[in-house]
């Protein structure tokens, strides 16, 4: 019998997302497709693979017979249902980051560390956060062939990665400030915006988005670092499997919509040239390389936002640091950096 697949957050962003990506798979091995959320959005129909499907209430029960259930919903919620699931049977696979540290709960990018989705002893596996999934697909590459031993990233993060709050507010920010020759001076667009009925209090970013950039994301944690940094630490070293890589992250959040972006710095064991890190780029499937400087040809978000790989350009040899390489991602935060590595793990599960 074809497996049962189930989504937990049917009605999120990211469940949005996850039902498009389902919709275009080119082949499709699910048998059943059971949406779950919560009490409040159950009963609604929603359309997967041309099916009119409605969206049951989350109890043990709606997981009963499932195969693989995948949780796009937020930390608490998989922490509560995640383990529920598992008992009654299914794989959990969990956008959260609910479980992606524990020791015996493996977190997965598929091009990366996929033998890991056997070693799940509570049958929970973990999908990275987005920051940090937006880079792995390139720099798992090439850690594979010139052995990883720093990394340094300054990120350039998509509003929605803040959720539906952060994209409607940047919309309302950007259309507050729209057409109007906002002042230059420090304190002009915030007042531009509170005299437009969007006072700071509402917002979920800690400074205007519009016109500018906020050096934060997620929360303050010890000796100043932002949540979101140790997270794009703590995973990296985990997926790649290698528990004491350097690493010093900066996020950054930036007045785009979907894509995050991120300048990479990474120092590996064996010398490397633009060239061979060019072929290794090449070569692997899910990157796509554009790295025309003379033409001006770099990914931007604007540029990939929609697509499923993980975007490269601005490879460069740094001029001061041996072994080294920077260079420039983009990836949608959305697809690759949640929904779709989720689907990709599910799809990997039943292969
Ligand atoms: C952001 N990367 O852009 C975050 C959102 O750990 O899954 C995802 C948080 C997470 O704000």
């Amino acid at each position: 019998m074809a497996p049962v697949l189930a989504l937990v957050g049917a009605t999120g962003a990211v469940g949005g997302v996850m039902i498009d990506i389902m919709n275009n798979r080119p082949a499709f091995p699910w048998g059943e497709v059971r949406l779950i959320a919560s009490a409040r959005s159950a009963g609604k129909k929603m359309t997967v693979r041309g099916q009119e499907l409605t969206v049951v209430e989350i109890s043990p029960e709606a997981f009963d017979g499932v195969d693989v259930a995948m949780f796009d919903v937020p930390d608490e919620i998989s922490a509560r249902w995640a383990p529920i699931a598992a008992e009654r049977g299914a794989v959990a696979v969990d956008n959260s980051g609910a479980f992606r540290m524990d020791a015996d709960v493996p977190l997965v990018v598929p091009e990366v560390n996929l033998d890991k989705v056997a070693e799940r002893p509570r049958g929970i596996i973990s999908n990275p956060n987005c920051t940090t999934l937006s880079m792995m697909a390139a720099v798992g590459a090439l850690h594979r062939k010139f052995q990883l031993t720093e990394l340094v990233v300054a990120s350039y993060q998509a509003a929605s990665g803040a959720g539906q709050g952060g994209i409607d507010r940047l919309y309302a920010e950007l259309e507050a400030v729209a057409g109007k020759h906002v002042g230059n001076r420090a304190g002009d667009v915030a007042e531009a915006l509170e005299a437009a009925g969007l006072p700071a209090a509402d917002s979920p970013f800690p400074a205007p988005l519009a016109m500018n950039v906020v050096p934060w994301a997620g929360s303050l944690k010890e000796d100043g670092w932002a949540s979101e940094e140790l997270k794009v630490r703590n995973e990296a070293r985990k997926i790649m499997g290698i528990p004491d890589l350097k690493v010093s992250a900066t996020c950054v959040r930036v007045p785009v919509v979907t894509t995050h972006s991120l300048a990479v710095h990474a120092t590996f064991a064996n010398p490397v040239t633009v060239a061979q890190a060019h072929e290794v780029f090449d070569a692997q499937p899910s990157v796509v390389l554009v790295d025309d400087p003379a033409n001006l040809k770099f990914p931007t978000p604007a540029d990939v936002v929609g697509g499923d790989p993980t975007y490269v350009g601005r490879v460069r040899q740094a001029l001061d640091f041996p072994n080294t390489l920077d260079f420039f991602v983009c990836g949608d935060n959305l697809r690759k950096g949640a929904a779709l590595n989720t689907y990709e793990i599910a799809e990997a599960l039943i292969g």
